[in-house]
């Protein structure tokens, strides 16, 4: 099997986040409650990791010296940074979620996520702020949780919506390929473990090898199995970047 590789997709796509990329398809999911403990993480696995995935609405000090902080250190280790806002509401409303409140989300996060399901508003709405600061969205095509309702038809759906804006949804996040590479939509997927199968609370996991290689996947998004109780993160990031990366190699004809 055979596919083409990062580069040459990214120098196709129109959107310019889908460009510029070091050797990881590895995104770490930051889930953690301090402003101390993410900019650590960030400069502690910033070589391993193209993408650093927030939920900012978890830290319990967050100021704007963290996210100026934590955009010093996507320069120096070459990441971007993928806030997981997971926006639903109708598109005036998620303009202003997404410029404004707390967190000014756009002014910061390089790409963002929404969910389909309100309709296609939503992303008209993000667009007319990310789009003039040059970020990305992507769709939530799929979630890795049992029994999502994002399947069939709502999946389908939400390619469709994506397709009409190329312009600004640069992916989606989903289980697998849902498009022709010939497309260049990039595809994030999280729920991925070595270790475990779940988590007691409906998450499901899946090892790198089966995301990137049979399901098709560009980029890995793994969080607990990197930083959980009694891990040595730099080792489990090292662990995960090669797992993601040798898949890869697999995917395009190349040996590790
Ligand atoms: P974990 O610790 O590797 O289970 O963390 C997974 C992260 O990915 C966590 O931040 C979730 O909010 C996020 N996530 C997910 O697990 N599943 C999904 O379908 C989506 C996001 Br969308």
């Amino acid at each position: 099997m055979s596919s083409r590789t990062y580069a040459e997709r990214a120098a196709a796509h129109p959107n310019p986040l889908a460009k510029g990329r070091k050797k990881s398809n590895l995104s770490i999911a930051a889930d953690v409650s301090s402003k101390k403990e993410l900019l650590e993480l960030a400069d502690v696995l910033g070589p391993y990791i193209c993408l650093f995935k927030t939920h900012i609405d978890i830290v319990d000090d967050f100021d704007q010296d963290l996210v100026d902080q934590l955009s010093a250190l996507a320069l120096k280790h070459d990441f971007m940074i993928f806030e997981d806002r997971k926006f639903a509401d109708i598109g005036n409303t998620v303009k202003n979620q997404y410029s404004s409140g707390v967190y000014h989300i756009a002014s910061w996060s390089h790409i963002t996520n929404c969910h389909p399901l309100p309709g296609e508003g939503i992303i008209s709405g993000l667009k007319e702020v990310g789009l003039p600061l040059n970020r990305g969205l992507l769709l939530l095509a799929e979630m890795s949780s049992a029994g999502s309702l994002a399947t069939g038809e709502y999946t389908k759906i939400s390619v469709e919506m994506a397709r009409r804006h190329k312009d600004f949804v640069i992916g989606f996040v989903a289980g697998r390929r849902l498009t022709e590479e010939s497309e260049n939509f990039i595809y994030f997927t999280p729920g991925v473990g070595l270790d475990t199968t779940g988590d007691g609370l409906g998450q499901q996991y899946r090892t790198p090898r089966n995301v990137i290689l049979e399901c098709g996947s560009d980029v890995i998004i793994v969080g607990r199995g990197i930083y959980g109780p009694g891990k040595d993160r730099i080792a489990q990031a090292k662990r995960y970047r090669e797992a993601g990366w040798s898949a890869y190699l697999e995917k395009i004809g190349h040996s590790a």
